[in-house]
């Protein structure tokens, strides 16, 4: 048995009940296999794939809070420090009923490779809750964060672990968690959470570096096609920060976005989401509402109920910015038949692999979510640079090196694609790319 396929094994039996981080297991050790082959003895000797699947520890505590009528709830919070071989621990906290162990693992595997990518030094962790922020006032929200941070505080530092937002947290929730670990740490370490406000040490164009970095990222893929932004359709899922930050974008470049979703269905607003309708996106976020609709009723255009609009809307690109396994291989066969010809994952890990695999081999272009979305994440790095060096940039000096961060993954992407005499496969290649600091970093500090 190959030495991948050993270690797939082991962790499936390590690791029941398990299905997103076997996913993503699956997903980047199959893509290995050239670098592994031409490695081999040395990377079992020195178990690097089996350190790289079992995180360094996986932190789970109770959360206890009192909503506003004075009734007492516990949720379960999570941290997974997976990977420290680059630099600290760095990964979003997210907020979400559905978040569990999995979730959590599944991320913070991901987030290890693609933080690699960003070419800045971040090692791979994630964290959050099972708790649903929706329909829950200011003060639910800042007591829970503060029970949150109660026990998260003593497993994070600016050297150790930095967390920042992903889905349900936000500025506002960033605001509250860094208030409270001040209150307890005693110290002004502001570098030790990202996606703070700018009054306090937070980065300009970090709230719009994750939709803004995966459409610079999809203007390299187009370049290198050939072609340009100017002018194509992108059906969007999502309505929250990343999908505002990738229509505020897209818009400006003269693109059109005709699609957003939510929980309760999709939007199709022909005349594409630009101007004062990107605006309204964050209010929608702000008002906890979780619906779609709300877009909808404000601007008289059609809602679907209870669909996404994978399969239901042509475009010229698909840009999933909602969460995991979104897209199916029963979506991505309705996608081939209508004709869409690139998918660039924003969210997480939106297509199952079988999906990924169907579409690879039906001639659509996939560009994997670790590249597409690591502009968020690169901003976090960029952010505590500012925060440890006592600076702050310009818009503009961080957007451009955003821009070039982007240009970057995408160029290490081609070069070791090039290095493995491959095509123009941007999954593949980004598991490589990522895959071969993270390696070299483990293998020079011996076994630990
Ligand atoms: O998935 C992600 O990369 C994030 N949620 C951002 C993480 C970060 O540390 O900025």
């Amino acid at each position: 048995m190959s030495y991948i396929q050993e270690v797939i094994e082991q962790t499936e039996l390590k690791n029941p009940g398990q299905p997103q981080f076997m996913q993503t297991v699956k997903e980047v050790l199959t893509s290995l296999a050239p670098a592994v082959e031409q490695n081999e003895a040395k990377l079992r000797k020195n178990v690097i794939l089996e350190r790289m699947v079992e995180p360094d520890r996986q932190i789970i505590f109770r959360v206890p809070w009192v909503d506003d009528k004075g009734v007492y709830h516990v949720n379960r919070g999570y941290r997974i420090q997976f990977n420290n071989a680059i630099g600290p621990y760095k990964g979003g906290l997210r907020f979400q009923k559905d978040v569990n162990l999995d979730t959590m693992k599944f991320l913070a595997f991901e987030q290890t490779f693609k933080n690699s990518l960003t070419s800045l030094p971040m090692g791979g962790g994630k964290g959050g809750s099972d708790f649903d922020p929706t329909g829950k006032s200011d003060d639910e929200i800042m007591r829970f964060c503060q029970s949150f941070m109660s026990e998260l505080y003593r497993h994070i530092g600016p050297n150790m672990d930095v967390p920042a937002g992903d889905m349900g947290v936000g500025g506002r929730e960033i605001g509250y968690l860094f208030g409270w670990y001040k209150k307890i740490v005693g110290d002004y370490e502001n570098g030790v959470l990202t996606g703070k406000g700018l009054s306090y040490g937070g980065s300009l164009i970090r709230p719009e570096a994750t939709g803004f970095g995966a459409t610079y990222f999809l203007e390299e893929v187009l370049k290198h096609q050939g072609e340009h932004l100017a002018g194509k359709t992108f059906a969007l899922s999502g309505f929250g920060n990343v999908a505002w930050g990738a229509s505020k974008k897209i818009s400006e470049l003269g693109g059109k976005v005709v699609t957003l979703s939510g929980p309760d269905g999709y939007i199709y607003d022909p005349d594409g989401v630009s101007g004062e309708k990107v605006d309204f996106l964050l209010e929608m976020r702000a008002s906890n509402r979780n619906k779609v609709k709300d877009y909808a009723d404000k601007y008289g255009v059609k809602f679907v109920e209870g669909k996404k609009p994978w399969g239901n809307v042509k475009a010229d690109i698909y840009m999933p910015c909602a969460r995991q396994n979104e897209i199916l291989l029963e979506d991505a066969e309705a996608m081939v038949k209508l004709g869409v010809p690139i998918l660039n994952e924003v969210s997480n890990m939106p297509t199952t692999n079988e999906a990924i695999a169907y579409l690879q081999s039906h001639g659509v272009l996939v560009a994997p979510s670790k590249a597409v979305n690591a502009g968020g994440v690169a901003t976090s790095g960029l952010e505590m640079s500012q925060n440890s060096g006592r600076i702050s940039w310009s818009a503009v000096e961080v957007d451009a090196k955003l821009k070039t961060i982007m240009a970057g993954i995408h160029h290490q992407i081609c070069d070791a694609l090039d290095a493995y005499g491959m095509d123009y496969n941007l999954v593949a290649g980004a598991n490589l790319a990522g895959f071969k600091k993270v390696a070299d970093a483990m293998l020079a500090q011996g076994l630990y």
